[in-house]
């Protein structure tokens, strides 16, 4: 492990997939979780853009206009007791190839402003299984009368929560 808790492998796959050119007054962070699925199991529930509800656990519905091409937006409607009800996002990326997926929020009745996250995942052995690497980062505004710490611990605190429900659906389904 090294300074900021991340394995060199972790480091690498950062280094090499998670760029986010940071402006100041944003907060950017990674997140790191391991699953015991395989990889197409995994990208099978990360790649739908259409259907974040599939294992985010905050989303009630989801409409895309037109089909899952760069570009695409999507309308998420959010599970009432969040600070929101709805967020509209664009899709920036999906990697077929490297299981990369990447999308901005370009709208929505929440705080997040100029909100951007990549997802890639990886394969690995755990336990002598095939297993998962997922690592998520993002960018946000920091808002006006929060502090950067206050705004990563936010988001870090949802996409723990999306990557722990990531890894129940995925366990439960690699069965
Ligand atoms: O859904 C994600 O991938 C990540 C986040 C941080 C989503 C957050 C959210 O959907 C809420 C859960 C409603 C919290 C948005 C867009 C704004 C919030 O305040």
């Amino acid at each position: 492990m090294n300074a900021n808790g991340f394995s060199s492998l972790e480091a690498d796959y950062i280094r090499k997939h998670h760029r986010h050119q940071r402006n100041e007054n944003q907060c950017s962070s990674a997140l790191v979780k391991h699953i015991k699925a395989p990889v197409h199991l995994v990208w099978s529930l990360v790649r739908r853009f259409d259907q974040p509800q599939k294992y985010k656990p905050f989303v009630s519905r989801c409409v895309v206009q037109g089909n899952l091409e760069i570009g695409s937006l999507r309308q998420v409607d959010v599970k009432s007791g969040l600070p929101a009800t709805t967020s509209t996002e664009r899709l920036e990326i999906l990697d077929d190839e490297h299981h990369i997926l990447s999308i901005r929020i370009v709208g929505g009745d929440h705080r997040l402003r100029n909100y951007s996250s990549i997802i890639s995942i990886h394969p690995e052995v755990i336990d002598g299984r095939p297993g998962t690497l997922v690592i998520e980062s993002f960018v946000v505004d920091v808002p006006e009368g929060n502090t950067n710490d206050e705004t990563c611990y936010f988001v870090e605190a949802l996409i723990k929560c999306n990557l722990k429900s990531l890894a129940d659906v995925s366990e439960r389904l690699a069965v």
